[in-house]
Formats: structure tokens, sequence, C-alpha cells
């Protein structure tokens, strides 16, 4: 079997973004709600500013707008995610950063599953953040050993789908015949069931460990708790939602409202209450399953994180705000002090750039012999400085969805730090650094625009 009989690992990774969407759809109507809305907000959005409409149109991004950017799921053992990242690597989806949230009281770690390169992210920026519960945070024996036995004895993914994993990782990829059953047999593992694997005394006493615990132990599988489609506009989406009977969570998580859009804003409508059954034919309801949206910004250089990071703990010294106006306004103060233009941003490096020529810039490359330094470049109107798009997570914000959609009150930062190693192992390999592929990303392109202005070549 030769490679081009192979259906791309992009063209699986859409399949299986759109089929989830559709499941979750159906599982849960008002996300389908929410996504109507974030369509009529991107579509006002874009009538009223006809440079980002432009601007998006030339990036190829206008179809692909209001689609899913991603999605969430727990799991609960170290075998459940090592298989996950097979599936996901099927789909060009690798394991990008470390997230410990148990700092913020949630007994998880976890990476987000991502394209990588450039072209993938173009084709579908699709990605699935992953949690694995901590069962060593658990303080009891005795609850410890009862929840590792009863996820010993589940088993998450079909048989074919395991099948069909292994053959491709032998075959080197999957026919689109292939691909089709491997997308719908992957999809059985993150359908919601509404029977618990446990009788309500068990379920009840995993909930008052933690919430998060009795969803990810008492279930047949890690299901999707939630989608997330990209919006233009976070602040009207949120003040939208409730004129369509959505509830959004108190506040939008991340950096303010800015100039410059930096990182990851973030809000979503608080979970369903859910009837769910036990064995015995008892009922009781679970709260799990949410829609989320997001807006992204810019990528931070180290530095510039390290910034953001500072401004946001200085901006939670008040205490928390339960209306979205006050939080954003205080957090508009804090951050007073990071520089909102893109100039600042580049020569301070505290966000990464892509550069390309201009058509001044590519008239030159035919030529060759411009000076080599990038500044002058730019200032010489031969080169153009874009922001790139921040592809990752926040491990506070990921904590404020976290909690808003448990349910109940918050709960104690857990006393045990990051593990990544334990994260790691647990995941059968390292997982990616996201400056890394950010400082690549801008590299190449710094390295490109060289080459093609100074030799000549292009
Ligand atoms: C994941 C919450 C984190 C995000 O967008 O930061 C997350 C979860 O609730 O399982 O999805
Ligand atoms: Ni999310």
């Amino acid at each position: 079997m030769t490679l081009e009989h192979f259906l791309p690992a992009d063209d699986i990774r859409t399949l299986f973004s759109t089929s989830m969407s559709r499941m979750y759809q159906q599982e849960v109507p008002q996300y389908g709600t929410l996504m109507q809305l974030v369509a009529e907000i991107n579509e006002q959005t874009l009538a009223s500013e006809p440079s980002l409409q432009q601007q998006l149109d030339s990036n190829g991004e206008l179809e692909r707008l209001s689609l899913e950017r991603h999605g969430a799921i727990r799991v609960g053992t170290a075998a459940e995610l090592s298989t996950l990242r097979r599936v996901f690597a099927i789909m060009g989806m690798h394991p990008v950063s470390y997230y410990d949230l148990s700092e913020a009281g949630v007994p998880v770690h976890s990476t987000a599953f991502r394209p990588v390169d450039d072209a993938s992210l173009r084709r579908n920026p699709f990605r699935i953040f992953t949690s694995l519960l901590r069962l060593e945070l658990i303080e009891e024996d005795d609850l410890r050993a009862r929840a590792a036995e009863i996820l010993s004895q589940r088993n998450i993914f079909t048989d074919r789908a395991l099948q069909l994993i292994a053959q491709a990782e032998v075959q080197g990829g999957l026919t689109a015949k292939q691909a089709h059953e491997f997308v719908a047999e992957v999809l059985e593992t993150f359908r919601w069931h509404q029977h618990a694997t446990v009788d309500i005394a068990t379920y009840h006493t995993l909930q008052d460990a933690h919430r998060l615990i009795a969803d990810v132990v008492c279930f047949r599988g890690p299901h999707i708790n939630h989608l997330t489609p990209r919006t233009l506009d976070i602040d009207t989406v949120q003040l939208r939602m409730p004129t369509v009977n959505i509830n959004p969570k108190a506040v939008i998580e991340g950096p303010p409202r800015r100039r410059c859009p930096i990182l990851l804003r973030q809000t979503s409508f608080t979970a369903l209450e859910e009837e769910i059954h036990f064995a015995g034919e008892q009922a009781d309801s679970h709260t799990a399953r949410f829609g989320e949206i997001e807006q992204r910004g810019m990528a931070l250089t180290p530095k510039g994180r390290a910034l953001y990071d500072e401004l946001l703990t200085r901006s939670r010294q008040a205490p928390a705000q339960t209306d979205n106006e006050t939080h954003q306004r205080l957090l508009t103060s804090a951050f007073a002090d990071f520089p909102d233009d893109e100039l600042s941003l580049r020569t301070q490096e505290l966000g990464y750039f892509r550069y390309n020529l201009t058509e001044a810039g590519r008239q030159q490359a035919k030529l060759g012999g411009a000076p080599g330094e990038l500044e002058t470049l730019i200032k010489a109107g031969l080169v153009q400085a874009t922001p790139i798009t921040y592809e990752d997570f926040l491990p506070v914000s990921a904590a404020g969805i976290f909690q808003s959609n448990l349910g109940g009150g918050g709960h104690q930062a857990y006393a045990q730090n990051a593990n990544q190693a334990a994260f790691e192992q647990a995941l059968g390999c390292p997982v990616i650094d996201e400056f890394t592929l950010y400082a690549k990303l801008q590299d190449d392109s710094a390295q490109q625009v060289l080459q093609a202005l100074v030799t000549g070549i292009n």
C-alpha cells in the first residue's frame, strides 16, 4: 500500500471534529443555540469591520470561522491516556504543553492534543484538552482503591477502534473507508451515557471527595464535556447569551479586551443538570456538560507570558467579582502596564510574530542584495510582521472553566505540586513545548524573508 492511498491526517481530524459536533448538538441542544448565536454575532462583527473580514478572507479563515476550535475530555487511567495519544496521532494531533490544575483545586493534570505545523493548523485547528485524574490526590485510602478498581474494569474503546488504531500504525495511515469507520468507532468513546456504572451510594461518596472524581469514575467513558467555537466578539456573546435563554458563567476568563488581543479569552454556559440512572434504578442529576466560546489573540514569548501571569495575579488579589463588567474594568486597569501596540510588543519581545515580504519586498527579492537586518527591512517597507495566533490554553482560565461547570463550591488547592514527569510517563511520551513551536515559526519566517531579500532566491 502506498502513501497516496491514505486519507491525510488533517482530513481525518476534520471528519472527527464535524462528527463530534453533530453528536454533541444532538446530545446538548443548548450548544446548537450557542453556535447559532456565535455565527450571528460573527456575521455582524464582520459586516461592521471590513478590514477584519478582508484579513480573515485572505488567510482562508472565513469558511471555518464558527466551527469548533476545541473540545475537552477527562480520563481516569494511564492506559486510557496513552491509547488516546495513539488515536489523536492518527488525526495529526499531538500533545502540547503540560497544565497543572491541582493548584486550583482540581485533581487533574492535562495536555492539549493539537496539530503542530502551520499548514495543519490552517486546515483545521481542532484540539482536545485532555485531563488525567490524579487518584493519588484522593486522601482516603479506601476511596482511592475503590476508584482505581472501578476504573480498571472499564474499557473505553470499542474492539474495532483498537483494531483500526493498530492497523493505522502498521500501515502508516488509513484509507478513506477505514478512516470513516475509525472516526465512527472512536466517537463511541466520547458519547454520553445516562446510566452510571456504579450504585448511587458510590456516586455520592466519590462526589463528596470531589465532583470531578465522580464525573470521571462513574461512567462508561470520557464523555465529551464541551465543544468551543471561535467568536470574533466574546463580550457581545457573553451579554447576549441570556437573550437566548443561555446562562453564561459569571466572568470572561483570560486577559481583558485590548486593541492587540493576546493569548485567549473564554467563557461558557453553566453545565446542564442531567438525569442519570444508577444500578438498582435509582436516579439523580449530574452536571458535566456545557458549551464554551473562545477568542484568540497573539502568542506571547516567555517574557510576555511572565508579564501576563504577573498582571493576572495582581488583578486576582482583589476579591473575585461576580459581575463581568466590574471584573473586566479591574482587569483592564491591571493590564495598563502591558504594551498594546504591535511595534512595542514586537520590539520588546513580548509576542511572537511571523515575517512576510510585502509587495515591494517581492519585487526586491527578484534582485537580491537588500541589507540583512530585519528591522531595517521592515522600516524600508520590504517586510511586514503579523502576530502569530496563540494555539494553547491557560491553566488559570481552565481552572475557572472547570470550577464554574462542576457545580457546587470551589475546592481547596491540593498540597501536591505539578508532576509533569508522572503525566508524561502515563502519556507514553514527553509533551511538546509550546514556546519552542512558536519560536520556530517566527525564526523560520524571518530566515525565509532574509534569504529571499539578501541572496535573491525566490
Ligand atoms: C476542561 C476545562 C479546560 C479550557 O478551555 O480551558 C478547558 C474541562 O472542564 O474538562 O477546556
Ligand atoms: Ni474549553
